[in-house]
C-alpha cells in the first residue's frame, strides 16, 4: 500500500490539521509522532526498498525503541503544511540497534530533519511502550491559549494543575483520573526537559509544560485530540469562570469528584484529593 494511503498517515494528516484548526498551531508550534505497527513497518519497507537517509544522532539514548518505526513531524514545518504537503511536512524513520541514531525512509524531502522535540518524543514513547505494554502509540505536544494562560495563574505544581481542571468540568475526572503532571520552564528541545516530561508520563497521559504548552500521550490519534481538546477546554472555562471572580462558591467539590469516581467506576489519584 501507498504511504499516503496507509490509514495510519491519513489519521497523522487529519490530527495535524485539526490541531491547526484549533489554532493550537501558530508557526512552527506544536509537533505529533506515531509509532507504526510491525506490520506498517513491514509494509514501509516492502514499498521504499530502502531508507533515503543515513544514521544520524538522535542526542537521546532510548535503547527500548531500538528498531521501531515512527512518523513524525518536521523541524521548523508547519502543522499547516502537513495535509498540504506531507512528503515535506513530516516523514517516516526508523531507529538503530542501539537506540541513538535515527534514518529516514520517507518523506522529510529536501533534507529536513525531525521535529527539535523529538528527543522528548521518543523518550515518552520509550515509557510508555514499557507502562502501556505497547498500547500507546502516540505523541502530540501543541500550544493551547488557555491552557498556557492558566500556567501563568496558577503555581506550578501537578496539584494545582490537576484541582483546577477536575474542578471545572465534569467530565475531566472521567478522563483523566490520574491527574497531569507539570513541567516547570525549562529551555525546549534538550535532554533535560525531555527526562523531565518522560518521568512525569510514568503516572500521567497529560503534561503541561509551563509557559509553553502540553504534551499528551495516548493510542490513537482521536485519543490525543480529545484528551489535548479538553484539557484546553477546561483551561478556557476556568480562565473565562475566574475572570467573572465568582469561582470558589461553584468549583465541583471533593466530595462531589468522589462520587462521581464512585458512581462511574474509576479510582481518582488520592494525592490530589
Ligand atoms: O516545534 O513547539 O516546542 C516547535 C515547538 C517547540
Ligand atoms: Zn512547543
Amino acid at each position: 500500500m501507498k504511504i499516503l494511503d496507509m490509514p495510519c498517515t491519513k489519521g497523522f494528516m487529519q490530527l495535524a490539521q485539526d490541531g491547526v484548526d484549533k489554532g493550537w498551531h501558530e508557526m512552527n508550534g506544536g509537533n505529533l509522532s506515531y509509532r507504526l505497527t510491525k506490520d506498517e513497518a513491514a509494509n514501509v519497507k516492502k514499498v521504499l526498498k530502502k531508507a533515503s537517509g543515513d544514521w544520524t544522532d538522535i542526542c537521546e539514548s532510548v535503547p527500548k525503541l531500538a528498531g521501531e518505526f515512527f512518523m513524525v513531524t518536521r523541524t521548523t514545518g508547519y502543522m499547516r503544511n502537513v495535509m498540504r504537503n506531507p512528503e515535506n511536512a513530516f516523514g517516516i524513520v526508523e531507529i538503530d540497534k542501539t537506540g541513538t541514531k535515527y534514518r529516514t525512509w520517507w518523506g522529510l524531502s529536501n533534507g529536513g530533519r525531525p521535529t527539535s522535540e523529538f528527543p522528548s518524543h521518543l523518550k515518552n514513547h520509550e515509557v510508555k511502550l514499557e507502562t502501556t505494554g505497547g498500547e500507546h502509540r502516540v505523541i502530540y505536544h501543541a500550544h493551547p491559549v488557555n491552557l498556557i494562560a492558566l500556567t501563568f495563574v496558577l503555581p506550578p505544581t501537578d496539584k494545582a494543575f490537576t484541582r483546577a481542571l477536575w474542578e471545572i468540568m465534569t467530565e475531566c475526572p472521567v478522563i483523566f483520573p490520574e491527574g497531569v503532571g507539570v513541567v516547570p520552564w525549562m529551555v525546549p528541545g534538550k535532554g533535560p526537559i525531555a527526562t523531565a516530561t518522560s518521568k512525569l508520563m510514568r503516572d500521567y497521559n497529560i503534561v503541561v509544560w509551563v509557559h509553553h504548552g502540553l504534551f499528551v500521550s495516548g493510542k490513537d490519534f482521536d485519543r490525543c485530540f480529545g484528551l489535548m481538546e479538553t484539557v484546553e477546554k477546561a483551561a478556557e472555562i476556568r480562565i473565562r469562570a475566574q475572570s467573572s471572580g465568582a469561582m470558589k462558591k461553584s468549583a465541583i467539590q471533593v466530595r462531589q469528584l468522589r462520587q462521581i469516581a464512585k458512581d462511574f467506576g474509576f479510582t481518582l489519584n488520592e494525592k490530589f484529593l
